[in-house]
């Protein structure tokens, strides 16, 4: 029987000779090179350091560390140990991730240590029994304690359908849901991508995405592993640093808030793009204007492709030629990813015509944790995953996305769930109610405002409600204005208006109207 772990795949991409560098620190005060041999002895000891813990098989390891290499050290040596990684936005406060912690019940905990009394404190309340911490400058007890562990490790034998991680998104009613991906699932997009993106020898990546989600630490990150790429790591996303290192690069993959911050450093230019060959974008929809001003600064044309946490990526822009990346649509499906479009009421469209986007395919997720219900809702009964995503497919299979059935705002390629927010909201003192939408925002692409109404003979001050929900709320989703105002709109049936609200405020962010400058 195979291993089907995805840690001997990515393995075995490994170039032979290990002392080459694999990953390159942009930004850390000493620049570092980490070889190959570096990664593999690292995530050896981490992993016979889980080893020694004796967790059951399958345990998860819930993960808020600041972005570091170690950082992705350990999230191999949790594959190659056989466990399930469970990543969390650094940007988290305590009431979310008790919710995540209660929910995935993780057998291990790895914190920052600035936060280690707060977060052991919730997770030895769920029943963890092992909280470690980890920094972005090498300390904390994980690898002050792995160090005394070997550096050689024989990876946990896997089954494809075996779970490797647990990627938490929201819900549009309720808590975020857990999704939970298999070895096979984030081996079978990988390989799809390396070919489809024609990796190739030499191609280095500036790495410069949180390493989260799925945009940074799945498709980019297994990009350059399964490839033998070196990285140039970013921790953070600086434009004027990021720029710097363009000529040594040859692929760069971002939200389109990236591109946008890199549009306004002057120095972006054909010259500063010489050696690139593939510019990616994903997460949230790419303005027509951003992909139009990138072609005529870089020569290039930006590849935009579509995916989801559940899903993995589902469609692109062609590779060759380049041509054929069509601005404004996301591509056709992916080798292996079947691509449909219903309408409300499970029937078939035409091409052209406008519907719910349905998926199918090896890189579809197992199901949410723990929740079989939501699962079964989130599927048809032939068995294709309804995306909450509107669009339609051309007739050489060209999906365009035009909105969401869902009600979610992404804002600089985070997504923010309006009833989570309304309902903090809510519960703050003197509120009476509330309504959250997105307004289009030039450097974030979506910005979330909420409109408040205070309870009759109580008054609330919009700065209190932004500072009450920065103790409450990761910080992207803390809405960026705040309205108090008498009343919501409603329709005859009593339903908030959102549209209403939306095209009321739809300037708020506009150039000339006090944006925040990219
Ligand atoms: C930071 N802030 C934000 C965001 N990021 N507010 C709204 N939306 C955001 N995305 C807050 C900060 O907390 C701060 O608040 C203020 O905005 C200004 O912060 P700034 O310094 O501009 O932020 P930054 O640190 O430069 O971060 C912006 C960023 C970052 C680099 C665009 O948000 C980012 O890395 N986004 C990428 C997200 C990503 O990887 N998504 C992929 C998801 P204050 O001033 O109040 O303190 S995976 C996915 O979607 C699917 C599967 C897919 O298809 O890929
Ligand atoms: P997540 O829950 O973080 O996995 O976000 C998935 C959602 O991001 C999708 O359902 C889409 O709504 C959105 N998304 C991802 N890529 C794109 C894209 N290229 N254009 C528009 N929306 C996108």
């Amino acid at each position: 029987m195979p291993n089907n772990n995805l840690f001997v795949a990515l393995r075995a991409a490994f170039p032979a000779d290990l002392d080459q560098i694999a990953i390159s620190t942009a930004d850390s005060p000493t620049p570092l090179d980490y070889t190959w041999r570096d990664l593999d002895r690292g995530s050896a000891m981490i992993a016979n350091l889980l080893d020694s813990l004796d967790l059951p098989p399958a345990s998860r390891v819930a993960v808020q560390v600041e972005k570091s290499v170690e950082a992705l050290m350990l999230y191999l040596a949790v594959l190659r140990a056989g466990h399930v990684y469970l990543p969390l936005n650094t940007a988290y406060q305590a009431g979310e991730i008790e919710y995540f912690v209660g929910n995935a019940e993780p057998a291990v905990v790895v914190c920052s240590a600035r936060n280690f009394d707060w977060v052991s404190r919730i997770a030895f309340a769920a029943g963890t029994r092992n909280v470690f911490t980890l920094d972005d400058d090498r300390s904390g007890s994980l690898l002050a304690r792995a160090v005394f562990h070997a550096d050689q490790h024989q990876p946990a034998e896997r089954s494809g359908d075996d779970l490797a991680a647990i990627l938490y998104t929201s819900g549009t009613t309720g808590r975020s849901k857990g999704a939970m991906l298999s070895h096979d699932n984030l081996l079978s997009n990988a390989r799809v991508l390396k070919d489809f993106w024609g990796w190739t020898a030499g191609d280095v990546l500036i790495h410069a995405l949180p390493i989260f989600h799925v945009h940074g630490l799945f498709v980019a990150i297994h990009g350059a592993l399964l490839n033998g790429s070196r990285m140039i790591w970013f921790a953070r996303f600086d434009p004027r640093a990021v720029l710097a290192r363009l000529p040594e690069a040859t692929v760069f993959m971002g939200v389109p808030t990236l591109y946008v911050r890199l549009l306004a450093q002057p120095g972006l230019d054909r010259a500063a793009c010489a050696r690139m060959r593939l510019f990616v974008s994903g997460s949230a929809p790419l303005l027509i204007e951003t992909f139009g001003e990138w072609q005529q600064r870089t020569g290039h044309t930006i590849l935009e492709r579509y995916g989801m946490s559940e899903t993995l990526m589902l469609t692109s822009n062609p590779y060759r030629p380049e041509s054929a990346r069509r601005g404004g649509t996301v591509g056709p499906a992916l080798p292996g990813v079947a691509v449909r479009v219903h309408d409300d009421k499970g029937g078939p469209l035409r091409s052209g015509e406008i519907g719910g986007i349905e998926v199918k395919g090896p890189n579809v997720f197992k199901g949410y944790w723990r929740m079989p219900e939501k699962t079964a809702d989130e599927f048809t009964t032939d068995l294709w995953f309804k995306t909450g995503d509107v669009g339609r497919i051309d007739e050489d299979g060209y999906v365009t996305i035009v909105g969401r059935s869902k009600d979610l705002i992404i804002s600089g390629g985070y997504n923010v769930y309006p009833a989570e927010i309304e309902g903090v909201i809510n519960e703050l003192p003197g509120v009476a109610e509330s309504a959250v939408v997105g307004v289009a925002h030039p450097d974030f692409g979506e910005a979330v405002v909420a409109v408040v109404i205070a309870r009759a003979g109580a008054s609330v001050e919009a700065e209190a409600v932004v500072a009450a929900l920065k103790s409450r709320i990761a910080n992207f989703k803390v809405p960026k204005r705040v309205f108090v105002a008498t009343e919501l709109p409603r329709n005859a049936m009593g339903k908030v208006q959102k549209n209403l609200l939306r095209e009321q405020h739809k300037g708020l962010f506009a150039a000339g109207a006090g944006a925040r400058e990219p």
